[in-house]
C-alpha cells in the first residue's frame, strides 16, 4: 500500500450540490439508488470511491451508460466522459450489511442496521466522492419492512413517511446543512426511545430523542441530562446554538469507536449512554457526560466547520476534546479533571510520541487514516488549543473562536484557517507556535534556579530539546508557555516581579520559552523560594526541574496549584519506586522514604479535605508510568515487585488512618453520580486498595464485605478488583457471584472480563485464553475484544510481557484472527507492541518475532500492515 501525503492535496474536480438517496434495507442485499447533482470544478476524470459494492446501473442525466462508458475496480468507479456543465449522476448498487463485520459502512448487528462513515465508510454504501471537502445537502429515503424495522432514522429533519405495498414503509429525511459524506448516518430497527425538549438561547424548541434497544429506556436519564447540560454550556461558553429541530442519539452495542457525531443523529457505543447505579460506575457516568458533550460540541467544531482533508483531523478532534475538557472542568472538579487528562496524555500520548508510531498532531502522510485517530491527534491536539487559551486568556480566546466560526461556518477548513482566526481574533502571533502541529515528539524542558540572597533575586534558566522521531531528525524550538510560581518558606506564593517591571504582580506568571534557552530574573525575592514550574501543566512537555526530595515534599504539602501538588507527590513516589526497582536489579539497597506515607496520613486526618483530589494524590504511579520513566531494559517483574512493596509499606505505615477514612468516606443514602459523592467513593476505594495489602491479612475480608454489601457498581467493582488480585476462596466466590448476577447485562460482563484480564496473579494468561471461549466473549464485538484482549495487552504489563513470550504470541494470534473480521480494531491491538524497544534483548527479540509474523501474513489489511511495519521500522 502506498502512503497518501498532505503535500499532494488537490481540490476536488467536481462538486456535489445535492444528494438524493433511496435505500431499501435488506440484510443480504440492501439496494441504494443514489442521484447526485454534480458540477465540474476543475480538471480531471470523474472517479468515485466505492468498496464492497455490487454495481447494478449507472445513468447520466437519465441515460443508462453501457459498460464501455465506465470502469469499476475494487475501489473506484470511473466514468470516462461527463457533460461539461451541471449533470445528474445516478447509480444503483447493492451491499450486504449482514456480512459486514468490519463495522464501517452499513452493517447489521443485533438486528439493527447502523452506519459508521468516518473516515471512509460512506464508500461502502454507495459510489461517491468520499472526501471531507465535498459537502452536500442530503435527502434520504429509507424503505424497510414495517414490522421488523419500524424505526427508520437519518440526518436532519423528517419530511415524509408512509406505508408501501408488501408490508413495507418509508421515512424521508432532509438535512439542510451541507455536509461531507463522513457525517451521513442511517440507523434502523425495532428501537425504543425516550424524549425530552431543549429551548435554545434564541427560544427555539428542539426535540431530543435517545434511541435504545427495547427494555433499556430506563437507563437513559443521565445521558439525557448530560445532553441538556452540554447544549446549555455551549451556548454560554462559546455562543453556539443547536441548529436543527431534532437532535437524536442512538445507542448500539457493536461500534468501533466510542461514539460518532453524525449531523443530528449521533451514534453511540451503548456503554457511553446506558447507566443505572447498579450497573454503571462513577467513571462510566463521568465518561457518558464527557462523550455526550464531545459529540454534541462537534456540531459546530467538526460539522458546521469541517476538515478540508483528513490530515486536518486535529482541527475538529483536538479542538473538540479541548471543549469537552473545559465542559467537564465546569461541571465537576477542575483540578481533578486536569490531573486525569494529564494522566491520560502521559499514559497514551507520550509513549506514542516517543516510539515508532510518533507523528505530528497534523500528520503529513498516512497509509490508513483510521490509524490516525490517535492520542496525538486527540489529546495532544487538545493541549495545543489549551496552550493558546493559556497564552491569551479566556476572553481573547473566545474572540478568536468567534472569528473562526464567523469566517469558516459552512466550510471545510484547515489548521491554518484556525490559527489565522485565533491569531487575528485573539491578537497573538502564532507563527512559531504552529511548529507544534508539524513536529512530532515530546519536548523536554530543563529548568534550574539560583537564589542570590544578597541581591534578592531568583534566576530561572530553562532550555528545551526534542529528541529525533521517525522522519524528523532535527527540531526547531517550540513556543512553550510555562506557568511559574515561587513558593515561600511559609508555604505561600510570592508576588512576582520580573526584571524591568516596576512593581510585583500576580503570583503565577506565564513565561514564554521560545528559544533553545531562556533566562528570567525575578526581583525583590526576600527569601529562597521553592519554584513551582509548569503549573496546571501549561504545555505537553517533559519537565526536569532537578527538585530535591525535600522540595517535592514541601510542594506536595503547600503548592497552591493543585496540579503541581499532585505532580510533586507523583514525582516523589516515582523517585522512590525507581530506586527500589534498581535495587532489585542490582541487589543493592533502595532509598528509604516515608514522606509519601506521612503525606497520606496528614491528608486523611486533615479537618477539611477534597476527597476526589486526595484520592488522586495518594494513588501510586502505575506500572506503565514507571516503565516509561525507566525507558530501557525495563524489568516488569521488578517494577511490579517494587510497587507492591511500597504499597504494602505505606499501608502498614498508615493503616489506622486508612481504616478511619474508609469508614468516614462511606456515602449514606441512595446513590447519586454527582462529583461530590463520586469523590468520596473514589477516596474510599483507594483506601481499600491499600488496606488490601496492609498487615493482618484482613484486606480480603474487608473487600469481600464491601463486595457483598455494595449497592452500586462503583463499590462493587472496586471490591472485585481487589479480590481478583488475591488468591483464595473469596476471589472465586466473588467472580462467580458477579457473573451469575450480571450475565445478561453485556456491559457489566465487559467489566467482569477486564478485571480478570488485568489481574496480577500467576495464571492470568491461561485464564484469558479460557475466557476467549466463554459465552460472554465474542471476537465479533469490539467492546468484548477491548475488555478482554486489549485490557490484557495494554493494561497488564506484568503478564503481557511474560518472559517466555507467551503473552506476545497470544496477542499476535488474536491480531491475525481479528484482522479478518475487523481491521480497525485489529490495528489498535497491534499497537500493544509499540514499546518493544524499551525492553531487554530477550523480550525485544520475542516481540519482533511476533511483529514480523504479523507483518508477513498474506492478505493482511492496510490497517494492521501500517502499524506492524512502522512499529518494526
Ligand atoms: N469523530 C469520531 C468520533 C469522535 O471523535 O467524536
Ligand atoms: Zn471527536
Amino acid at each position: 500500500p502506498r502512503p497518501i501525503r498532505l503535500k499532494d492535496y488537490t481540490p476536488p474536480a467536481f462538486a456535489i450540490d445535492e444528494v438524493n438517496l433511496d435505500i431499501e434495507l435488506d440484510p443480504k442485499a440492501t439496494k441504494v439508488h443514489s442521484r447526485l447533482s454534480m458540477r465540474r470544478m476543475g480538471d480531471g476524470p470523474l472517479r468515485l470511491d466505492g468498496e464492497k459494492l455490487k454495481l447494478l446501473e449507472v445513468r447520466i442525466d437519465g441515460e443508462k451508460l453501457g459498460a464501455n462508458r465506465y470502469s469499476v475496480d475494487g475501489e473506484h468507479l470511473t466514468i470516462f466522459e461527463v457533460p461539461e456543465g451541471d449533470f445528474t449522476l445516478e447509480t444503483v448498487t447493492s451491499c450486504a450489511p449482514v456480512e459486514n463485520t468490519a463495522l464501517t459502512g452499513l452493517y447489521l448487528s443485533s438486528d439493527i442496521y447502523c452506519t459508521q462513515c468516518e473516515a471512509e465508510g460512506f464508500r461502502r454504501i454507495t459510489y461517491y466522492l468520499d472526501r471531507p471537502d465535498v459537502m452536500s445537502v442530503f435527502r434520504t429515503r429509507i424503505v424497510a419492512d414495517e414490522k421488523k424495522v419500524p424505526v427508520l432514522l437519518s440526518n436532519g429533519n423528517p419530511v415524509a413517511s408512509g406505508k408501501l405495498k408488501g408490508g413495507k414503509h418509508f421515512v424521508e429525511w432532509h438535512d439542510p446543512f451541507r455536509k461531507p459524506a463522513y457525517l451521513f448516518a442511517l440507523v434502523a430497527g425495532d428501537l425504543a426511545h425516550v424524549e425530552d425538549k431543549f429551548t435554545t438561547m434564541s427560544g427555539r424548541e428542539v426535540t431530543l430523542r435517545i434511541f435504545v434497544e427495547k427494555g433499556n429506556e430506563d437507563r437513559c436519564d443521565y445521558a439525557m441530562g448530560a445532553l441538556k447540560r452540554a447544549m446549555k454550556w455551549d451556548e454560554e461558553a462559546f455562543g453556539r446554538e443547536y441548529d436543527l429541530d431534532i437532535f437524536m442519539i442512538v445507542a448500539v452495542s457493536a461500534f468501533n469507536m466510542g461514539a460518532m457525531e453524525n449531523k443530528g443523529l449521533n451514534v453511540f457505543n451503548d456503554k457511553y449512554i446506558l447507566a443505572l447505579p447498579d450497573t454503571a460506575t462513577d467513571a462510566d457516568y463521568a465518561a457518558i457526560e464527557a462523550i455526550i458533550a464531545h459529540e454534541y460540541f462537534h456540531n459546530w467544531t467538526g460539522n458546521r466547520i469541517t476538515c478540508r482533508d483528513w490530515f486536518q483531523l486535529c482541527l475538529k478532534e483536538g479542538l473538540t476534546v479541548f471543549r469537552d475538557q473545559e465542559f467537564t472542568g465546569d461541571m465537576r472538579s477542575r483540578p481533578v479533571k486536569r490531573i486525569s487528562d494529564v494522566r491520560l496524555l502521559r499514559a497514551h500520548q507520550f509513549p506514542e510520541d516517543g516510539g515508532p508510531l510518533a507523528h505530528p498532531v497534523r500528520p503529513d502522510s498516512y497509509i490508513e487514516i483510521n490509524n490516525f485517530y490517535t492520542a496525538t491527534v486527540y489529546e495532544k491536539g487538545a493541549e495545543l488549543c489549551r496552550m493558546i487559551h493559556t497564552m491569551v486568556g479566556p476572553k481573547r480566546f473566545r474572540k478568536g473562536m468567534d472569528l473562526y466560526f464567523e469566517r469558516h461556518d459552512g466550510e471545510a477548513a484547515t489548521v491554518e484557517n484556525f490559527l489565522d482566526a485565533l491569531s487575528d481574533g485573539a491578537k497573538i502571533d502564532l507563527t512559531q507556535f504552529k511548529r507544534w502541529y508539524s513536529q512530532s515528539g515530546t519536548p523536554e524542558v530543563l529548568a534550574s534556579g539560583r537564589y542570590d540572597a544578597a541581591r534578592k533575586t531568583y534566576t530561572l534558566k530553562m532550555s528545551q530539546v526534542c529528541a529525533p522521531t521517525p522522519g524528523q531528525p532535527m527540531k526547531e524550538p517550540y513556543h512553550i508557555p510555562v506557568a511559574v510560581g515561587l513558593v515561600g518558606a511559609n508555604g505561600r506564593d510570592m508576588k512576582l516581579q520580573l526584571d524591568g517591571e516596576e512593581k510585583p504582580g500576580a503570583t503565577t506568571r506565564v513565561l514564554h520559552l521560545t528559544e533553545r534557552e531562556g533566562t528570567w530574573r525575578f526581583r525583590n525575592v526576600t527569601e529562597k523560594p521553592v519554584p513551582s514550574l509548569l503549573r496546571g501543566f501549561t504545555a505537553p512537555v517533559k519537565l526536569n526541574a532537578h527538585l530535591k526530595e525535600r522540595d517535592l515534599v514541601f510542594l506536595m504539602r503547600h503548592d497552591s496549584d493543585s496540579f503541581n501538588r499532585w505532580e510533586a507527590a507523583q514525582r516523589y513516589a516515582t523517585g522512590l519506586l525507581l530506586s527500589m526497582v534498581e535495587a532489585r536489579a542490582s541487589g543493592g539497597t533502595a532509598r528509604k522514604g516515608t514522606g509519601f506515607g506521612e503525606m497520606i496520613r496528614d491528608l486523611l486526618t486533615a479537618k477539611k479535605i477534597d476527597p476526589d483530589f486526595v484520592a488522586q494524590i495518594i494513588a501510586l504511579p502505575s506500572e506503565q508510568t514507571l516503565a516509561q520513566m525507566i525507558g530501557r531494559d525495563v524489568d516488569v517483574d521488578a517494577i511490579h515487585g517494587a510497587r507492591e512493596e511500597l504499597r504494602a509499606s505505606i499501608a502498614a505505615q498508615t493503616k489506622d488512618e486508612l481504616l478511619s477514612a474508609y469508614e468516614r468516606m462511606k456515602v449514606d443514602g441512595p446513590y447519586r453520580p454527582e462529583a461530590e459523592d463520586a469523590g468520596r467513593r473514589a477516596l474510599r476505594n483507594v483506601c481499600l486498595s491499600y488496606l488490601a495489602v496492609a498487615p493482618g491479612k484482613d484486606g480480603a475480608a474487608l473487600a469481600a464485605a464491601q463486595f457483598r454489601e455494595a449497592d452500586n457498581m462503583t463499590d462493587s467493582i472496586a471490591a472485585l478488583t481487589v479480590l481478583a488480585n488475591i488468591e483464595g476462596p473469596e476471589r472465586i466466590a466473588a467472580l462467580d457471584a458477579f457473573y451469575k448476577r450480571w450475565q445478561k447485562n453485556h456491559l457489566v460482563m465487559d467489566k467482569w472480563l477486564a478485571i480478570q484480564a488485568t489481574s496480577a496473579l500467576p495464571g492470568t494468561l491461561d485464564e484469558v485464553k479460557r475466557l476467549t471461549q466463554h459465552p460472554a466473549f465474542t471476537m465479533k464485538n469490539p467492546n468484548k475484544v477491548r475488555a478482554l484482549i486489549t485490557s490484557f495487552a495494554s493494561m497488564n504489563q506484568l503478564h503481557f510481557h511474560d518472559a517466555k513470550g507467551a503473552g506476545y504470541a497470544f496477542v499476535a494470534d488474536k491480531v491475525l484472527e481479528l484482522d479478518k473480521l475487523n481491521p480497525q480494531v485489529a490495528a489498535r491491538l497491534t499497537g500493544a507492541f509499540r514499546s518493544w524497544r524499551q525492553f531487554g534483548p530477550k523480550r525485544r527479540k520475542l516481540m519482533v518475532k511476533e511483529l514480523k509474523r504479523i507483518a508477513g501474513t498474506e492478505g493482511l489489511s492496510r490497517d494492521v500492515y501500517e502499524i506492524a511495519t512502522k512499529t518494526l521500522a
